[in-house]
């Protein structure tokens, strides 16, 4: 089977059986589909209406279900699944806010359908969630979300560091908890970025609890090898720099997602290397009226690759622009 990633629009032909998609917009005026769809509640920027949906194609056979809110779909070896959870189902308590045990559960579950589905090994997660940067209950929310995720990473036993997916933790205006995600029978190979702290590492000044991601994977479907570059933004070490200057925050975060393409191209399997010009890539933008200088600082340093600009808020106040990328290379005997 191979797995395959691609923009489409309604007259795109399908290159094989959907997984599952990501629909971009703030009313995705469409149908529900037979496969997990993940609404990505947020403006498209300088709109292509060829990139408001993702979808995730398998050339295999595909089984699919529902388990404890999730709608998954499957191949022999990787899976996807959307699960949506509404934190006014989760009262506050001592232990803390709505919306630490909204993520706590949410990725129980998840972790329950994969053991179920023996694809334990989870490669990428895109997590959105409403007013980000809010506080409540005395910490902000992408704050309550990290206790959440990081809890249930430690109930299920998993790695809280080292070996933890690729991710993104975007906010958005409005909306339940949404995540997406993609898992393999297969384990990831973590990558990190030496000229960041790992973000499992983040000192407690960043909350309570640190995140639980990799600035980005490797990862191994059936005679391919993904390259996931988890949101990458202008940290250095652990701090913030460029506070307030958007276009030398873009190339900052360049600079860092170079850096990751080299760390992957240490351990690829696949050839040609990985490069710039051969991702695809996704910037959120916090201020739509950043649109085009994030569009014209990116496009020289990105070598033409696909770029999409999409309006949302970023896990930190100071950060002004996020990037995340990926690829699929065939791997040859
Ligand atoms: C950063 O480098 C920016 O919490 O899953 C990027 C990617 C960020 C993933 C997450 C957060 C996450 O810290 C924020």
């Amino acid at each position: 089977m191979t797995l395959q990633h691609a923009p489409c629009n309604a007259d795109t032909p399908h290159p094989g059986e959907p997984l599952g998609d990501a629909v971009i917009g703030l009313t995705p005026d469409l149908p529900d589909a037979a496969w997990p769809r993940q609404p990505l509640r947020a403006p498209l920027l300088l709109a292509n209406a060829a990139h408001r949906r993702e979808r995730w194609f398998t050339d295999g056979p595909v089984q699919q279900g529902h388990s404890e809110g999730i709608h998954w779909r499957r191949s022999a070896d990787a899976l996807y699944g959307v699960i949506e959870q509404h934190e006014a189902d989760f009262p506050a308590t001592a232990q803390g806010a709505p919306l630490q045990h909204a993520s706590q559960a949410l990725y129980e579950r998840v972790f329950r359908l994969l053991q179920a589905q023996g694809t334990p090994h989870l490669w990428r997660v895109w997590n959105y969630l409403a007013r980000i940067n809010d506080a409540s209950h005395g910490l902000e929310r992408y704050r309550q979300f990290n206790l959440g995720r990081h809890e249930a990473f430690v109930q299920a036993r998993r790695e809280t560091g080292g070996q933890v997916p690729a991710a993104c933790a975007i906010g958005v205006a409005h909306g339940p908890l949404s995540v997406a995600f993609l898992a393999g029978n297969s384990p990831l190979v973590p990558l990190e970025n030496p000229r960041q702290v790992s973000a499992w590492h983040y000192p407690a000044q960043y909350g309570p609890r640190a995140p639980t991601f990799s600035r980005a994977a490797l990862a191994y479907p059936c005679d391919q090898e993904a390259l996931f570059i988890s949101g990458t933004a202008s940290i250095v070490g652990h701090e913030t720099v460029h506070p307030g200057d958007v276009a030398a925050q873009c190339h900052e975060t360049v600079r860092n997602i170079a850096c990751l393409v080299d760390e992957a191209n240490r351990v690829r399997r696949s050839a040609p290397p990985f490069s710039l010009g051969g991702l695809s890539h996704r910037a959120y933008v916090r201020h739509a009226a950043d649109a085009q200088t994030v569009q014209h600082t990116l496009a020289p340093l990105l070598q033409g690759a696909p770029l999409v600009l999409v309006q949302a808020d970023i896990c930190r106040a100071d950060l002004l622009v996020e990037i995340e990328c990926q690829a699929i290379h065939p791997l040859t005997a």
